[in-house]
C-alpha cells in the first residue's frame, strides 16, 4: 500500500518537475499525502524582469489548516485571518478562524532578493485527508513591478500555456484506494 504511494508520488514528481519551469515561483515538494503535516516551500526564482524582490505575499489554498510560516531572516513576516465558512476541531479545539494569507517583506534593502538569486520561503499546515489539487498563490513585489502567480487552469492540473500559474500542490489519498480507511 505504501509502496503504491511512493510509486505515485515519484511518478507525480516527475512530471511536476519536467513542467514546471525554472523560474517561477514553484513548491519544491509538489506532491504530498493527505491527512499530513505539510512543508510547503515556495521558491522563488528570479525577480519582476531583472528587478530585485522585497516582498512576497502567500495566499494558502483552502483547506490548508493551522498555517505556521517559517521567519526568514532580514524579513517581517505577517499573517491575516480569515473566519471560517466552516469550522473545524483541532486537538479538541474548534477553530473558527485561520490563517489564509502569509507575507514576508525584507527589512532593508540589503535584504531585497536579487534577480540573480533564487530564495525559499517556507510554510507549515495540515493537509485534508482526501485527494485534491491545491494551489498557493504568490504575489511577488519588486522594486520596479510584481509578478502575480495565481493562474489556475480551467480543469485538471497542467500549467502548461499559463504565463504565470500559482504554485501546485498534489495531495494524495491518505488511504490507498481499493481499501477501506478504518
Ligand atoms: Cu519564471
Amino acid at each position: 500500500m505504501i509502496k503504491n504511494a511512493i510509486k505515485i508520488i515519484a511518478k507525480c514528481s516527475i512530471l511536476a518537475g519536467a513542467t514546471a519551469a525554472f523560474g517561477h515561483v514553484v513548491l519544491d515538494q509538489p506532491v504530498a499525502l493527505g491527512g499530513t503535516s505539510y512543508r510547503a516551500t515556495l521558491r522563488v526564482g528570479h525577480g519582476c524582469e531583472g528587478s530585485p524582490t522585497h516582498t512576497v505575499r502567500v495566499t494558502l489554498p483552502n483547506g490548508f489548516r493551522g498555517a505556521k510560516p517559517m521567519p526568514h531572516p532580514g524579513w517581517t513576516v505577517a499573517i491575516r485571518k480569515e473566519k471560517l465558512a466552516r469550522p473545524y476541531t483541532s486537538h479538541g479545539r474548534e477553530v473558527t478562524e485561520d490563517v489564509v494569507e502569509v507575507t514576508w517583506t525584507a527589512q532593508s534593502r540589503e535584504h531585497w532578493l536579487a534577480d540573480a538569486h533564487y530564495d525559499e520561503f517556507v510554510v507549515r499546515g495540515s493537509l485534508p485527508e482526501a485527494a485534491t489539487a491545491m494551489w498557493f498563490k504568490v504575489l511577488q513585489t519588486c522594486e520596479k513591478g510584481t509578478l502575480d502567480w495565481s493562474e489556475i487552469p480551467a480543469s485538471g492540473t497542467s500549467a502548461k500555456g499559463l504565463k504565470a500559474p500559482a504554485a501546485l500542490l498534489e495531495v494524495l489519498p491518505s488511504a490507498p484506494a481499493g481499501h477501506d480507511a478504518h
